[in-house]
């Protein structure tokens, strides 16, 4: 088998279920091995940043690796960023960049695409992926591709992989895929001991999830350990959409002096908070109204458990949840309290629209028609998103990435095969929307709601007074027929409504434009930009 071979097969085997990707000419042997080996699907999109964001989204919701493959140099240097956002999203995407064969660098010639030395790029993923990886030898490659892999599993973190062109026929072996899990079984039994002590001690014990759950694939365990704790769950902010398949189970998103006022106190008024895969973040935590009881908190991440002060490190979330499982499998599973509510009922009328109208739309087409993904960018639409029923959602919380919106809807669709809906402002749609074009290609049908107030308005929350977040009207309605799309263009809250119903069974993407005057913000960012304020 061939060093191209034995990596696609490794890939498959352990997990991924499609590539995303953008070729050139220091790939395109490689290209032509996934297209005619059909181990794995390809999807080309139009621009690196919504390979990179496709592929991240694919993976969260796979709950497994995701993958994009790349030309060196200006391929992936333009994938760079959305490189950045899955290594601090916790995101375990496969990157595999092709390079100059093994014996190129040795004429003394630059080569195109290359910067400053051949090994540049190299260098610089190192700073955003948790493994990296040369293929040049054949008799190593099968062992580094299986290292890499599992460490992107393990870590859920990207990896990078360089594959030079003259190697891709090379005569290699099969990529070993056995998954080792060792692991100090006293350490694990003093630390899930520890961790139901201190949960006995506590009165008022709450669980904070976060997105590691998620990236693990611990949801379903997750719950039944709260059950078995008989404890109310709320998720972090970044955690918004985990346990959407029992979202009635959650008391919904802590968000400090953005959210709901029951959530804020329960979680800053716990003597026992345990936040379970919940990255330590100012997204998730910089909105906090007092300061949250540190003495007897439980955290659990990046293979680290903290039980108040004291450190267990190299205990992994999944290995944690399964002892203490095992350790309260006696216990029966009591129902959680049932208390998400989201807005709904929208009145149909003329009045202009709010960003928590669009919620309530939203809310109200998804009770008629069914939960539908969503997958959102940053700006209003994020806080908007939160008032939407929980029903899988990804978005850049943390990294805040602008231009994830449309591209991660794509990955989500072709990932769940589920219709989804995506969330994005003018502002984002202007650096990735054109990727709705790939929908035909595809088959895509994603329900795209652009928030346009013509304007970078989260930025104007907080600088008010700068003319340069005035972007100017773009007709994106137009647009979408143009792309082979349709387009709709509303201004009122009855438009809305109608809008969602008209395109209920439409097989083409379908772009809602919705008309937003500048300053009007969602419920959600007015009360953060508000509360934060407040706060310095
Ligand atoms: C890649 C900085 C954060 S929010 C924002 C900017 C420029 C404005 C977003 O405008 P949009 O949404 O999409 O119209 P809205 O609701 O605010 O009107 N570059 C990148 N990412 C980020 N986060 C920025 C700049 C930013
Ligand atoms: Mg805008």
């Amino acid at each position: 088998m061939t060093i191209s071979l034995s990596l696609l097969n490794a890939l498959k085997d352990y997990g991924a279920k499609e590539i995303f990707g953008l070729p050139g000419d220091f790939i395109l042997p490689f290209f032509k091995v996934i297209e005619e080996s059909e181990i794995l699907p390809l999807y080309t999109l139009s621009h690196e940043p919504g390979i990179g964001f496709a592929a991240d989204a694919a993976g969260r919701f796979h709950g497994n690796i995701g993958v994009a493959a790349i030309t060196y140099g200006a391929g992936a240097f333009n994938l760079l960023n959305t490189v950045a956002t899955a290594y601090a999203e916790k995101s375990p995407l496969v990157i595999i960049s092709g390079a100059p064969g093994v014996h190129e660098g040795e004429k003394g010639l630059l080569l195109h695409h290359q910067t400053k030395r051949i090994d540049s790029q190299f260098e610089i993923f190192k700073e955003v992926t948790c493994d990296q990886i040369r293929l040049d030898d054949p008799k190593t490659a099968p062992l580094l591709i299986a290292r890499a892999i599992q460490n992107c599993i393990k870590k859920s973190r990207p990896i990078y992989i360089e594959l030079p062109r003259d190697q891709v026929f090379v005569e290699s072996e099969k990529t070993p895929v056995e998954f080792k899990n060792d692991f100090d079984i006293e350490k694990l039994n003093a630390c899930s001991e520890d961790f139901i002590k201190s949960f006995s001690g506590a009165k008022k014990a709450v669980l904070m999830v976060g997105v590691e759950i998620n990236r693990y694939g611990l949801e379903e365990k997750c719950l039944r350990l709260a059950k078995k704790l008989n404890i109310p769950v709320v998720t972090s902010f970044m955690g918004t959409g985990l346990l959407s398949e029992n979202s009635d189970q959650l008391l919904g998103t802590y968000m400090g002096v953005a959210g709901d006022d029951k959530v804020t106190n329960l979680v800053e008024n716990s003597d026992c908070l345990i936040m379970l895969g919940v990255i330590l973040s100012d997204t998730n935590f910089g909105a906090s109204k007092q300061k949250i009881n540190t003495t007897n908190i439980i955290h659990i991440e990046d293979e680290q458990v903290t039980v108040a002060y004291r450190k267990y490190e190299d205990v992994t979330i999944t290995n944690l949840i399964d002892s203490l499982l095992l350790k309260l499998k006696d216990k029966e599973e009591v129902e959680l309290k049932k208390d998400f509510t989201y807005p709904k009922n929208l009145v149909l009328n003329d009045d202009k629209i709010t960003p928590s109208n669009i919620a309530k739309a939203v809310n109200d087409f998804m009770d008629k028609y069914g939960k539908m993904p969503i997958a959102s960018d940053i700006g209003d639409c994020l806080f908007t998103a939160l008032d939407m029923q929980n029903s899988g959602l990804v978005a850049p919380g943390y990294y805040a990435t602008m231009g994830f919106g449309v591209p991660a809807g794509i990955g989500v669709q072709i990932a769940t095969k589920k219709r989804p809906i995506i969330l994005v402002g003018d502002g984002a749609f202007q650096m990735t929307g054109w990727e709705l074009g790939n929908c035909s290609r595809y088959d895509l049908n994603p329900i795209v709601i652009v928030f346009n107030n013509s304007s970078w308005e989260m930025l104007r929350t907080f600088q008010p007074e700068s003319k340069f977040n005035d972007l100017g009207y773009w007709a994106f309605s137009e647009l979408a027929n143009n792309l082979g799309g349709r387009g709709i263009k509303v201004h009122t809250n009855k438009e809305l409504a109608q809008a969602l119903e008209d395109v209920k069974d439409e097989k083409k993407f379908s772009l809602i434009e919705v008309i937003i005057e500048k300053g009007i913000l969602s419920n959600t960012l007015d009360k953060f930009a508000n509360g934060i304020k407040n706060l310095h």
